[in-house]
C-alpha cells in the first residue's frame, strides 16, 4: 500500500521516496535493521546499506544489491520489497525467521543512484553512472564492467561514449569503489553476493570474464537450478541458469566475478524479468509477482548457505 510518503511496494518509487524509505524502515524496526552509509556517489547522494537480520555476534552474512545499472528500475524494486517480507514475516514464516536469526543479510538498495536520479530526471535509458573525466564530454561508467575481474579485457569498451566504458580503472567509481571496500572489509563474515539486474530471466554464476568455470561450478550449477526450480513454482516464470561466459556473453569487470575471487564461494547476478516484451521498462503491474517469485529464489539460495 502507499504510505504518507507517497513510497509503495508496488509502484517504481523514484530516489527521493527511496531514501526516505530506507530511513523510514530502519527507524520502525530497530531490532531487526541497521542502517549505514558506505560512501558517497560522484554526485555527492549517501549510499545507504540496510544490515537486516536479529543482533547476535559473529553472524555469518549475505550480501544483495540492487540498482547497478540505472534503467533496470524492478531491480531496486526488489530490494524494498526483500526487506518489506524479511520484517513483515520475521516470528511467523520459519523460513525467514530461521534465516534472520541465523544470518545477516545487508541490502544496499540502489548502488548507482545518480544514473537512476538521470533516469527518473533526463533519460529512462541510462545505464551508467555520471561521472565525467577530463579529455572527454561523454558521461558515465558501467558500474559492471568496473571490477577489478579481468578488467576491460574483453566484452567492455575503453571508450567512454560507450554504454559498457569500463572506465580509467578498476574502481574508479565511487560507487564501485565503496562496495568493493565495504566487501573487503566484511570478507571473513560474507559468505554470498547476490546482485539483481535486469532483464532476461537468468541465473548466472561465475564466470563472466573468461571461458573457465569456478572450481565449485557443479555445486553452483545445483543451487541455481534448485532456485529457478523454486521460482518458477509460483507463476510458471522460466529462467535459464548458467555461467556468465556461456549463458550471456563474455564480459569483465563484472561485481559477482571480482566478489568470487575475493573467497565468497556463492556468487550469482540475477537477470530478473522479463525476455524482452517490455525489457527494462517492465509494467508496475508486474512488479508484485516478479519480486514474489523472486523472494523464493533468494530465500531457497540464502537458506542453502546458511546450511552450508
Ligand atoms: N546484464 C549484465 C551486464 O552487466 C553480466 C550481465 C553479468 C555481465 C555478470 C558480467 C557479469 O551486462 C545486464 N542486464 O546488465
Ligand atoms: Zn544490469
Amino acid at each position: 500500500h502507499t504510505r504518507a510518503t507517497g513510497h509503495s511496494y508496488t509502484k517504481y518509487n523514484n530516489w527521493e521516496k527511496i531514501e526516505a524509505w530506507i530511513k523510514q524502515i530502519a527507524s520502525e524496526n530497530p531490532q531487526l535493521i541497521s542502517r549505514s552509509t558506505i560512501g558517497t556517489t560522484f554526485e555527492g547522494r549517501n549510499i545507504h546499506l540496510l544490515k537486516v537480520g536479529k543482533a547476535k555476534s559473529n553472524k555469518p552474512a549475505i550480501f544483495i544489491d540492487c540498482g547497478f545499472h540505472a534503467r533496470e528500475w524492478i531491480s531496486p524494486a526488489f530490494c524494498q520489497w526483500f526487506v518489506r517480507e524479511a520484517v513483515r514475516t520475521y516470528g511467523q514464516d520459519t523460513q525467514i525467521t530461521k534465516l534472520l536469526d541465523e544470518l545477516d543479510v545487508y541490502v544496499l538498495p540502489v548502488v548507482n543512484i545518480d544514473g537512476y536520479v538521470y533516469t527518473w530526471t533526463k533519460s529512462r535509458m541510462w545505464r551508467k553512472t555520471r561521472s565525467t573525466r577530463a579529455g572527454s564530454s561523454c558521461v558515465g561508467v558501467d558500474p559492471n564492467r568496473n571490477f577489478n575481474a579481468g578488467w576491460c579485457e574483453v566484452g567492455a569498451s575503453r571508450s567512454p561514449c560507450s554504454d559498457t566504458y569500463c572506465g580509467p580503472a578498476a574502481e574508479s567509481e565511487k560507487e564501485t569503489k565503496a562496495l568493493a571496500d565495504f566487501i573487503r572489509k566484511n570478507l571473513s563474515s560474507i559468505k554470498a553476493y547476490l546482485t539483481i539486474h535486469s532483464y532476461s530471466q537468468l541465473l548466472l554464476y561465475p564466470y563472466s570474464y573468461a571461458n573457465k568455470l569456478p572450481a565449485n561450478h557443479q555445486e553452483l550449477n545445483a543451487v541455481v537450478k534448485a532456485a529457478a526450480k523454486q521460482l518458477a513454482s509460483l507463476y510458471g516464470t522460466k529462467y535459464t541458469y548458467g555461467p556468465g561466459a556461456t549463458t550471456i556473453y563474455l564480459a569483465a569487470g563484472g561485481s559477482d566475478d571480482w566478489a568470487y575471487d575475493q573467497g565468497i564461494k556463492y556468487s550469482f547476478t540475477f537477470e530478473l524479468r522479463d525476455t524482452g516484451t517490455y525489457g527494462f521498462l517492465l509494467p508496475e503491474s508486474q512488479i508484485g509477482q516478479t519480486c514474489e517469485e523472486t523472494m523464493l529464489a533468494v530465500k531457497y539460495i540464502a537458506n542453502y548457505v546458511r546450511e552450508h
